[in-house]
Formats: C-alpha cells, sequence, structure tokens
C-alpha cells in the first residue's frame, strides 16, 4: 500500500513535495484526540475563542505572500488569484471571529416555568475538501465550525495538500490547540471515509463532485449524521439583446475561464439571445484570443494549467476533433497541463459540452429565443449552483433571477462569493449553505431546556 504521495506542479511536471499519506488507523487517531479536545475547545469562553480565530486570521496575513506561492507551485493558480484566495482564509476567520459571542439563544415565554434555548456545538466536524479552490473551501468548513466550538479534522485533496498543511501550521502558531484543528492529507477512500464512518464525527463538510456527494450523503444517512454538500453546477450565463452586449463579452471569458473552468460557478454554458447573437460572437472572439495563458506566476497571467494530466484527458474528451468548435485562444506547448480557452457552439443543449460540468476552460454558446426559453435552458440541468444574466431591465432581471433554479445568481456580473453573504446550490448541487450570517450556526444543534418555577 502506498504511503505517501509525490505532489506535483502541474505547470511543469516537476515533483514539489512528497507527503506522507495518511492511514485509516492513524485517521482513526487523529478523530480520537479531536473528540477528547472537545470539551475544552467547547468551553474556552467566547471572548477568548474570538481572540483566538483573531491572531489565526493575522498568522494568515502575515504569511499571504507564502500560502499563494505554494498554491501557485501546487496548483498551478494564477498568483493573483492565489493571493486573493489566502486573503479569503483570514477574511473568514475574521467574519466568524465575531460569531462566538452572538450565538444567542431565546428565552421563550411558557406556563409554569422559564424556557431557553441554547446553541450548542456538535463535537468533530470532518472537513473534505476539493482540489480546485484548497484555501477558500477549507475555510469555509473550518472557520465556522471552530468558531461555534467544534473541533476540526480536515482533509485536503490528495493532489493539493500543502496550503492546508500550512494553515494547520499557523493556526499552532496562533494558539489554537493541536488537536482542535487536525490537517489529514491523504486518500478520500481511506481519510475521507473514515470521516463519514466513524461515529465520533458528528458531521461532514463536503465539496467536490456530485457522485462523490451522493456517496458521503448515503454513508452519513446510516448514522443520521449532519452534512453539507457543495458539488458541480452547469451554471448559465444569459446574454439578452438589451445588455451591455460590449461589457457581456468582454467579460465572458473570465465568468468560465478563470482558475482554467476549475470552478463549481464557472459559466461553461452562454445562453445569448438570438437577435444579439452574430453581434456577441463577434466581440467574445478577440476577447478569448486576449486571455493570457502560460506561466501562473507572472503577474501578467489570467490563466495556468489544469491540475492533472487525468483532468486535461477528461476535458479534451468534450472536445473531440468533429467538435463544433468556433474559436480557440493559445496555450504553451510542452511539460504542464496545458489546454487552451475553447468556445463550441453546438447546435442545442443535448451535446454533452453543453449538458455536463466541464471543469476545464470550454464554454459552449447556444442562442435563445424569448426570456421564457432561457430560463427552461438554464434549468434543462439537475444542478443549480450560480449563473448570470445580463440586462439594462431590472425588471427582467428579477424575473429572470427568480425563475432560475440556482442558489446564487448575479446580474451585469459573474461574481458569486463574498464570505458574508450565503453561497450553496439547489437540486443536485448541494445541501445546505457556506458563508454568510448563518453558517456558523449550521455547526451548531439547538438545545431547548424547560426550568419549572
Ligand atoms: P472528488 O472525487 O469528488 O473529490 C473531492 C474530495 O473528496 C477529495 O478530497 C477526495 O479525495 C475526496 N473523496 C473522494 N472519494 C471519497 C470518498 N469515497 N469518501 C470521502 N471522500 C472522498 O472530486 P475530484 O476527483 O477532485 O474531481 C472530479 C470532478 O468533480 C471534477 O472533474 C469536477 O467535475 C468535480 N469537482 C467539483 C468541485 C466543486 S467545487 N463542486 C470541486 C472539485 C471537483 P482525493 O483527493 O483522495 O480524491
Amino acid at each position: 500500500m502506498t504511503t505517501s504521495f509525490d505532489v506535483l506542479n502541474p505547470a511543469t511536471e516537476e515533483v514539489v513535495r512528497t507527503v506522507p499519506l495518511t492511514s485509516a488507523e492513524e485517521t482513526d487517531a487523529a478523530i480520537a484526540r479531536a473528540h477528547a479536545a472537545f470539551p475544552a475547545w467547547r468551553d474556552v469562553t467566547p471572548g477568548d475563542r474570538a481572540r483566538l480565530l483573531r491572531r489565526f486570521a493575522d498568522a494568515v496575513e502575515a504569511d499571504i505572500e507564502h500560502l499563494a506561492r505554494l498554491e501557485v507551485e501546487n496548483s498551478g493558480h494564477t498568483i493573483g488569484n492565489a493571493r486573493w484566495e489566502a486573503g479569503n482564509v483570514r477574511d473568514v476567520l475574521n467574519y466568524y471571529s465575531a460569531a462566538p459571542e452572538r450565538l444567542l439563544g431565546k428565552q421563550i415565554p411558557v406556563p409554569g416555568g422559564i424556557n431557553v434555548t441554547f446553541s450548542e456545538p456538535l463535537g468533530v466536524v470532518g472537513v473534505i475538501v476539493p482540489w480546485n479552490f484548497p484555501m477558500p473551501i477549507a475555510g469555509w468548513g473550518f472557520a465556522p465550525a471552530l468558531a461555534a466550538g467544534n473541533t476540526v479534522v480536515l482533509k485536503p485533496a490528495e493532489l493539493t495538500p500543502l496550503t492546508a498543511i500550512r494553515l494547520a501550521e499557523l493556526a499552532r502558531e496562533a494558539g489554537i490547540p493541536e488537536d482542535v484543528f487536525q490537517v489529514l492529507p491523504g486518500k478520500g477512500s481511506v481519510v475521507g471515509q473514515r470521516f463519514v464512518d466513524h461515529r465520533a464525527v458528528r458531521k461532514v463538510v463536503f465539496t467536490g463532485s456530485t457522485e462523490v456527494g451522493k456517496q458521503i450523503m448515503a454513508g452519513c444517512a446510516a448514522q443520521v449524521k449532519r452534512v453539507t454538500l457543495e458539488l458541480g453546477g452547469k451554471n448559465a450565463n444569459i446574454v439578452f439583446a438589451d445588455s451591455d452586449l460590449e461589457k457581456a463579452a468582454a467579460t465572458a471569458p473570465y465568468g468560465v475561464f478563470d482558475n482554467a473552468g476549475q470552478d463549481c460557478c464557472a459559466r461553461s454554458l452562454i445562453l445569448v439571445q438570438a437577435s444579439a447573437y452574430d453581434r456577441f460572437m463577434d466581440l467574445l472572439e478577440p476577447a478569448v484570443h486576449g486571455v493570457v495563458v502560460g506561466d501562473p506566476g507572472d503577474e501578467k497571467t489570467e490563466m495556468g494549467p489544469l491540475i492533472s494530466a487525468a483532468h486535461r484527458a477528461k476535458v479534451a474528451s468534450y472536445v473531440p476533433d468533429d467538435a463544433p468548435v468556433a474559436f480557440r485562444g493559445t496555450a504553451p506547448e510542452g511539460r504542464g497541463f496545458w489546454f487552451p480557452p475553447t468556445v463550441v457552439t453546438p447546435p442545442d443543449l443535448r451535446h454533452p459540452v453543453a449538458a455536463e460540468e466541464v471543469f476545464g476552460p470550454v464554454v459552449a454558446v447556444v442562442p435563445f429565443a424569448e426570456e421564457a426559453d432561457a430560463i427552461r435552458m438554464a434549468n434543462a440541468t439537475e444542478y443549480g449552483l450560480s449563473g448570470s444574466i445580463w440586462t439594462r431591465d431590472a425588471g427582467r432581471a428579477f424575473r429572470v433571477a427568480r425563475g432560475v433554479e440556482s442558489g446564487n445568481l448575479s446580474v451585469n456580473s459573474h461574481s458569486s462569493v463574498r464570505y458574508w453573504t450565503p453561497f450553496g446550490g439547489f437540486k443536485q448541487s448541494g445541501l445546505g449553505r457556506e458563508l454568510g450570517p448563518d453558517a456558523a450556526a449550521a455547526f451548531t444543534e439547538t438545545k431547548n431546556v424547560f426550568l419549572s418555577t
């Protein structure tokens, strides 16, 4: 059985570091330590827990450049994106550092006594992180979980463990006890599976593929274990003829090719009103050719490589030789898992590239006739995570936003994530919400206590 994993730089295919893989026995031992550490962490006064989270945020702030460079090497993210990602961990920690003193109960009038509720932490929380955004997605799980008084075991993706390992060191430097926040690099089928099966883990937070998410939900059902699931997406970017077409076309590449399209919020289906289709495509072509693909450590680079050779092969399978490619951007030749930004124009939504989550820099553009058609086409998927609507008509913007079955919509913008607003999916894109004012409460149980007077 393999006991270590060679972490590759996806831009060069060179080994960056060899990381030991946590075994099932080691995972059980870590869960046992987290379980033993729980009562003391739960009883840290709210103000002290808040202070420790702020110190953790300060340690991340002081390490942003180092964390960002690690992510460039490990994940091929552009340096600009990687700095944002490390900054997001700092922001999320600061935001949830305000939670310990605000997890309030209620006093509810009852006859014959006093009735109060308490927000109790759950115990050990297992966080399973994918490779596409190793830092932010880890923080969205561990920050609110720790703030609410839980201990955390976290499994980074096997391909991208380096920043998570560093975050655990920074937590320790900030004074968070070792067993309160543990990072366990390893395989999903070993470490992640123990989070699902082990009785002391009271909640699993999973981000990744819908297929594995379903398995995790089924596994957790055996113990009625709590789950939060953030899964895939096939997100529509709906462009109406009355929109600012120049801006819609100039920004469309960044709505899908950011992070090389390896983003559950990628707008990988562009629906364009038929009367504006030709003009939109004329504007889109130079915008796609303008995307700077190359060395992710270079400040000017806008798109790096894909995460692995296997993932590049999967993305390429969506663009066979006879695929209806309209135009392509450029990508470096030679070593590295490169794939050029690619625009395809399938005749309808039945083509796999228009129907499935590609998770790479490939976008399908399909025309629609009327507003109702756009809503129907955007909803013709089992996913429901994000999407964009481009129009100058505010009434239409809200009608369409209410009609699209999706958790995060933007009008005249492609941004989906703000740490102080809720994020999550409809339908098979997930269960529960991360971020925003209610996420810490998702790591608590409500206890009701009646005192007879
Ligand atoms: P997954 O296989 O879903 O992996 C996500 C995380 O779950 C990883 O940490 C993985 O560990 C772990 N895992 C795998 N099997 C598990 C199991 N049986 N029990 C518990 N944990 C398990 O995703 P992937 O292989 O990285 O990517 C496959 C596809 O998923 C992508 O092409 C994309 O479509 C989608 N995806 C979606 C997202 C988001 S944000 N929605 C993120 C990543 C991928 P290992 O690292 O050991 O595999």
